[in-house]
């Protein structure tokens, strides 16, 4: 064993947190079979050998955006080609068929739109209602949460945009948008964006409103090794002060992203190799120790990665997606589905126990389309 870990895996055994000291010695160790046991060792104490996985569908709903981050390739200037925006009776018609398929989430984010009004987010929320009644909406990243305040009026009651944004049926809200909580970095690879504390603001005024939200961090780009585990000393922080506070809601997941260089403005860059999402996936499962779920994105780890991933802290591997315009690995298009068998095949074949989800980690017990979601004997969110 790497003698630098060893008073690590003291603590990991015997339970006590790790330091920002410790995160980094594991992302600096060459390891990764002692990392991975050690990440490995939580996830058991956690969740044993049970893999989530959900029915869902992400929609896409613009990708024209004021924002010019340089690490996406998503976004469109209004009017350049490819620049698209769907009406809401076109998202309730995606969202009704997501529901006839069995679907129990749609996960909806889009471009900072500097045209479209509030009145069309609220609206499109209350014709996915009507249309798909049964499935959780979880929508809108921060920095589209603060762009929506902005375009309300409002920008200073990000608390009167959530009430109101709940009201028409938001039911959670995705990680996604916090990229690296540095300034340095911010301002190299996504200069326009919020920063980290209106990100960490919008959460925590949606867990006090009683909404479950998600965290992600994007990685393998510009950002240093210590600006990772800050990151992650950053969210663990929040994750206490929501838990202290006694908020009804907190995050449930966090979802470490590769950057994926493919056609964006930093695309001499690398990207992050398989070893380091393994490493980020431990290092996040090790941190973060009180998150309940660590997420493999399939859609940017590859299903292969995801099944390897569950060896290394991850315990959850998203959902059947169908559709996926933000990233596309090795040049593909935006029809990125995955079926429930080949979902289940990954988890057992890696010697895991498949359960299905809703968004807020309930497991399904389902009949074709149709299905119920069943409390937990142990609460999964403490
Ligand atoms: O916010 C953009 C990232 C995010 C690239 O909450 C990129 O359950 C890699 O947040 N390479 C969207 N990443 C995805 C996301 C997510 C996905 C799955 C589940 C959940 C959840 C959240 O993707 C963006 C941005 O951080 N991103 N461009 C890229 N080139």
């Amino acid at each position: 064993m790497d003698r630098n870990l060893e008073t690590i895996s003291e603590k990991v055994y015997s339970g006590q947190r790790l330091s920002a000291v410790d995160g980094l010695a594991l992302l600096r160790s060459e390891d990764l079979g002692t990392i991975g046991q050690l990440a490995s060792h939580v996830r058991h104490q956690r969740h044993g050998r049970k893999t989530y996985y959900n029915i869902n569908r992400h929609i896409n709903y613009s990708n024209v955006c004021a924002l010019s981050c340089k690490f996406c390739a998503f976004y469109r200037k209004k009017g350049q080609d490819g620049a698209y925006e769907y009406s809401a009776s076109e998202i309730a018609e995606q969202a009704r068929s997501a529901q006839e398929g069995g679907a129990t989430e749609i996960h909806m984010v889009g471009g900072l739109h500097p045209y479209l009004p509030w009145s069309y987010y609220l609206e499109t929320l209350s014709a996915i209602r009507q249309a798909a009644p049964r499935v959780h909406i979880k929508a809108f990243t921060a920095v589209e949460i603060v762009h929506l305040a902005r375009i309300a009026r409002r920008p200073n009651d990000l608390a009167g945009v959530l009430v109101d944004l709940k009201a028409a049926g938001l039911g959670s809200l995705p990680g996604g948008g916090a990229e690296v909580f540095d300034d340095r970095v911010h301002d190299e690879a996504y200069k326009g964006k919020i920063r980290s504390d209106r990100w960490l603001d919008v959460h925590r005024i949606a867990h006090e409103l009683g909404l479950m939200s998600n965290a992600t961090i994007l990685y393998g780009h510009v950002e240093a090794l210590e600006d990772r585990i800050h990151h992650f000393q950053i969210l663990r922080e929040a994750q206490d002060e929501a838990i202290s506070r006694g908020h009804a809601g907190r995050f449930a997941t966090v979802i470490t992203l590769p950057f994926i260089p493919d056609d964006s403005e930093l695309d001499h860059l690398p990207g992050p190799t398989g070893i380091e999402d393994l490493k980020m996936f431990a290092v996040a499962r090790l941190m973060l120790d009180n998150f309940d779920h660590v997420k493999a994105f399939w859609i940017m780890q590859t299903l292969e990665l995801s099944q390897v991933a569950l060896d290394y802290g991850v315990d959850d591997i998203d959902g059947t997606v169908v559709w996926y315009d933000i990233t596309k690995v090795g040049g593909g298009d935006t029809h990125q589905e995955v079926s429930v068998a080949d979902l289940r095949r990954t988890i057992v074949e890696a010697g895991y126990e498949p359960v299905e989800r809703d968004t807020l980690y309930r497991p399904v017990v389902r009949n074709g389309a149709d299905w119920h979601a069943v409390e937990p004997q142990v609460p999964v969110m403490s």
